[in-house]
């Protein structure tokens, strides 16, 4: 990676951060993005709407936002460099309902962490929020490097480890009860790409998330990328024939599963991403807690098409959302 990404990477961040706030058009952080995405060069079709009344809280922005961290060389090595703060942030998350979350980076989910296999991952973790947190993440490393122990209030923990092996990792904190850490908001993605980079593909995030409002252990709401609803309101536009790789998965606590239902068509799917080529075709696939895919497509109609769990109480509740593919 060049130099250049490296300098575009913090002020991206901080378009991330800010860009919401300040109603910042979508066309400027699209040009960031792809100035510092080695992998997709393809220009997305830009959405309806910027939503700002909940900064930090943009599933617009967050779809196709992937943080290649700070990159330094060390003897000759590719490390990359993240910081990851824990804070506590109140959003609303539909016209009844406000929610304290427990996040990163003040949002959920947490940044999309994107490396290629082989990198060293080091990754800065402030907690900022009023609890002890820790940041455990799925892959091969060392265990002093697992994320089980705590990092108390207003203390900072380096996580240092190699990005291996290639796929789709969630990451998230570890604290008892986890769950609840979890249903907090304490969840993301680390994408390890494979030595020889995947096809070029309009690429997306969908992490499957739930809320328990009442704490009786039981979701109320349901979302793909922290706010319910959201991408009904805001369809997603695709191209037509477009290869399309979502990068799909499942952080609901206290259910069981979730399914992820495709309409009018049918996906390849590549399991936790450590395949390079498909193992088999569907158009619905079911996650357990933290599970993950690869999915790729693309549709050959113009046209609305929805994406969901096909639990229906999940999809009603939230979990809901529409592809608008054009030509
Ligand atoms: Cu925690």
């Amino acid at each position: 990676m060049s130099n250049d990404a490296t300098s575009n990477s913090w002020s991206r961040r901080q378009i991330l951060q800010w860009g919401g706030a300040v109603g910042l058009s979508f066309a400027a952080s699209a040009v960031a993005i792809r100035a510092f995405n080695r992998q997709s060069v393809i220009t997305p079709p830009p959405m309806r709407d910027l939503d700002a009344e909940s900064p930090g809280f943009l599933p617009v922005k967050f779809l196709r936002s992937f943080d290649y961290g700070k990159v330094v060389k060390e003897n000759g090595r590719t490390v990359r460099e993240f910081t990851l703060n824990a804070k506590t942030t109140p959003v609303q998350l539909d016209k009844a309902n406000s929610f304290i979350t427990w996040n990163l980076n003040g949002q959920v989910p947490a940044p999309t962490l994107r490396a290629t296999q082989g990198d060293r991952i080091r990754i800065a973790f402030y907690n900022q929020a009023g609890h002890a947190h820790s940041l455990h993440f799925h892959g091969t490393h060392p265990s002093n490097m697992d994320g089980i122990k705590p990092v108390k209030q207003s203390k900072v923990f380096i996580y240092e480890f190699d990005a291996e092996p290639y796929g789709v990792h969630p990451y998230h904190c570890h604290i008892e009860p986890v769950t609840r850490h979890i249903g907090k908001g304490l969840y993301g993605m680390l994408i390890v790409d494979p030595p020889q980079p995947r096809p070029l593909a309009d690429e997306m995030v969908l992490i499957m998330g739930a809320y328990d409002l009442d704490e009786n252990r039981q979701n109320e709401l349901y979302a793909f990328n922290g706010l319910p609803h959201y991408y009904m309101h805001h369809p997603i536009p695709i191209k037509k024939d477009r290869l399309v790789r979502l990068y799909v998965q499942n952080m609901i606590e206290f259910d069981a599963a979730a399914s992820f239902h495709l309409h009018a068509n049918m996906f390849q799917v590549y399991p936790t991403g450590r395949t390079i080529h498909p193992a088999f075709e569907t158009d619905v696939i079911t996650m357990g807690p933290a599970e993950r895919h690869i999915l790729e497509f693309s549709y050959k109609y113009p046209g609305q098409y929805m994406f969901h769990p096909h639990q229906d109480y999940m999809a009603s509740a939230g979990c809901m959302g529409i592809f608008d593919v054009i030509s």
